[in-house]
């Protein structure tokens, strides 16, 4: 009998080792709000494309001792780049390169005893391999999701080096695959910081309105040797405060009722200062309270039916161009859409920076979340899907106290076949295995049949609560006039989403209707488009593509694209075409009949 249970014991305990195995959470909910020192800024950096910085142990970051030492690198006399910053925007010979970059930087440190230390990276495309002081911490991978490592036992007390080796190069098994339509921006694309904190920490927190809107339910998990505590947990501008004890895991779960709570809505993005304090830690947040729901063919916030004025984005400053290198950067891209009179954007195709769901939060926008799975990923093979899978775990993980957030996509744009509806459908069931309490979507594909009719027959559309699609009726295929000749037949009994459909059109290049590329060409295609899309009786959102036009390797027309993909409302001088006016009405009219 012993032995049994000793077995049945370890069985459980492997279980366990394996799920946490899957997932690494081992970060730091909100970073930003704990005790931090930033390490942005002048990196240098080595361009690798034989990578030959292994075998030369560049990560040793050695300096040459005398003048007769043979030594093929050195990162202390190598050109520098900003952090965070792509490096095909930074370098004009390195805006198409795709392979290894190494990067390095130095660091001071004075490492006070019982704290422990920990090296937090934004987001780094597509791979990272992170050393500190000549030691391998780990590595990671997919380009837009955070990772941390710890180095209480590795930081020194003055000089420390960190460096990073990180290669995006494209490869079929990846996540994305290696084929989509927009810029492998490579590098450390995202903020680097170190935290410190006490030995047992506070490592994670959830706070959400329950759906039946009367109380505050939520977690908090610490990590460290006194796991068990009094921690409190405080909502300050609405006076609530409850005190709880965490478990012998560090964790306490809570449900406390609420009162004279003010919803987060778009209109009134009212959000709370959220304090939590454990003996050994304090942790800092801004949350807003409501519910996300769908009813038949609407979809309800706080129990109230919206529709959602959308646009799509990319992660992307066309000023620069590349990726965005500050919260000012993201902050003028929300604003534009905020000139359309959005309330809601799709953050396309992959997951953007943090500091967009933040800012989403104050400046109440709704969103639309995504990872790259796109077109055609190997659905067929295990190691893909279980890359997709982290790279959704670890953007719920990241984002679940974000009252903007209220939608998860797992893709875009799949092929309809068995292995695909096979992978999707499991992630599906495993988005809703971490998070209750979102909707779940994909942006689908349809067909036009030869009756001109446009409809949907994909089976991932039952495992979903939003039908989204993209269609491009009028521009692939056809000409803006011909639009009225076609119909949707979309019979759907939950609401329908339209995630895309847009023309290009080069700021300033105007012309007739019936010329591509002209800004009448695509005013026209936006009139007739909604038009169309006003004939889908559950329609309950739209998202066009896209805000600002963006850069693409695969838009090679040499007059009117030079590597743009223009079906921007905004040009990449931040114009508004004569499309985001006929937009802009249409919103304008939507806002008044869901007033
Ligand atoms: C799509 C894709 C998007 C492309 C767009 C286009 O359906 O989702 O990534 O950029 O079409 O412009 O063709």
């Amino acid at each position: 009998i012993m032995k049994k249970s000793i077995l049945l014991f370890c069985g459980i305990f492997m279980l366990l080792a394996n799920l946490s195995a899957q997932v690494n959470f081992n970060i730091i909910q909100n970073i930003k709000g704990r005790n931090i020192t930033n390490l942005d800024g002048k990196w240098h950096y080595i361009v690798d494309p034989y990578n030959t910085g292994d075998e030369r142990k560049f990560f040793m970051n050695k300096q040459q001792e005398n003048d007769s030492e043979l030594l093929e690198y050195d990162f202390s006399t190598a050109p520098t780049i900003n952090v965070p910053g792509d490096w095909n925007s930074q370098k004009e010979e390195l805006k198409y390169y795709e392979g290894i970059v190494w990067f390095q930087r130095d660091f001071v440190a004075h490492p006070q005893n019982g704290k422990r230390y920990f090296l937090n990276f934004g987001a780094a495309n597509y791979k990272a391999e992170v050393y500190l002081n000549g030691r391998l911490l780990g590595s990671h991978e997919g380009g837009f999701t955070p990772f941390q490592f710890e180095i209480s036992d590795k930081i020194a007390d003055g000089d420390n080096f960190i460096v990073v080796k990180t290669d995006n190069t494209r490869y079929a098994e990846n996540v994305p695959s290696d084929n989509y339509d927009w810029w492998n921006y490579g590098g450390i694309t995202r903020d680097v910081v170190l935290a410190e904190t006490n030995e047992t920490y506070v490592n994670d927190y959830s706070l959400q309105l329950t759906q039946d809107m009367k109380n505050l339910t939520g977690y908090v998990q610490l990590k460290g040797m006194q796991t068990s505590q009094e921690i409190t947990v405080q909502v300050l501008e609405a006076n609530l405060q409850i005190k709880i004890p965490t478990n012998s895991s560090g964790r306490a779960t809570f449900i406390f009722p609420i009162k004279n709570v003010e919803l987060w809505t778009p209109e009134n993005p009212q959000l709370y200062t959220i304090k939590i304090f454990a003996n050994t830690d304090t942790a800092t947040d801004r949350i807003g309270f409501r519910t996300i729901e769908t009813r038949g063919k609407d979809i309800l916030l706080n129990g109230k039916s919206i529709f959602l004025r959308g646009v799509c984005l990319h992660e992307e400053n066309p000023f620069i161009p590349g990726k965005p290198r500050s919260k000012a950067d993201l902050k003028m891209l929300l604003s534009w859409a905020k000139e359309l009179n959005c309330n809601y954007v799709r953050l396309a195709h992959y997951p953007h920076n943090e500091y967009v769901s933040h800012l989403a939060d104050e400046m109440g926008l709704l969103l639309w979340e995504e990872i790259p799975v796109y077109w055609n990923v190997e659905f067929n093979n295990g190691i893909t899907y279980e890359n997709a899978k982290q790279q959704m775990s670890e953007l719920i993980y990241r984002d679940k106290n974000r009252a903007s957030v209220i939608i998860w996509s797992i893709g875009n744009e799949t092929p309809n076949t068995d292995t695909r509806l096979k992978f999707m459908s499991d992630l599906a069931d495993h988005v809703r295995r971490m998070d209750t309490t979102r909707l779940v979507s994909a942006a689908l594909l349809g067909g036009i049949d030869s009756t001109n009719t446009f409809r949907l027959s994909d089976n991932l559309a039952d495992k979903l609560d939003i039908i989204s699609f993209n269609e491009y009726i009028g521009w692939y295929g056809q000409n803006a006039a011909d639009i009225p000749q076609y119909r949707f037949d979309v019979m759907a009994d939950k609401p329908v989403v339209v995630s895309e459909f847009g023309a290009e059109a080069l700021g300033g290049f105007y012309a007739d209707s019936a010329t591509r590329f002209s800004e009448e060409m695509q005013e026209l295609f936006y009139k007739n488009q909604l038009k169309l899309i006003s004939s889908i009786p559950a329609l309950r959102g739209t998202s066009p593509w896209i805000l600002v036009d963006f850069r693409s390797p695969k838009r090679l027309n040499p007059i009117y694209q030079e590597g743009w993909n223009r079906k921007g409302l905004y040009t990449e001088t931040g114009k508004k075409k004569k499309a985001f006016f006929v937009m802009k009405a249409w919103y304008d009219a939507q806002e008044k009949k869901y007033r």
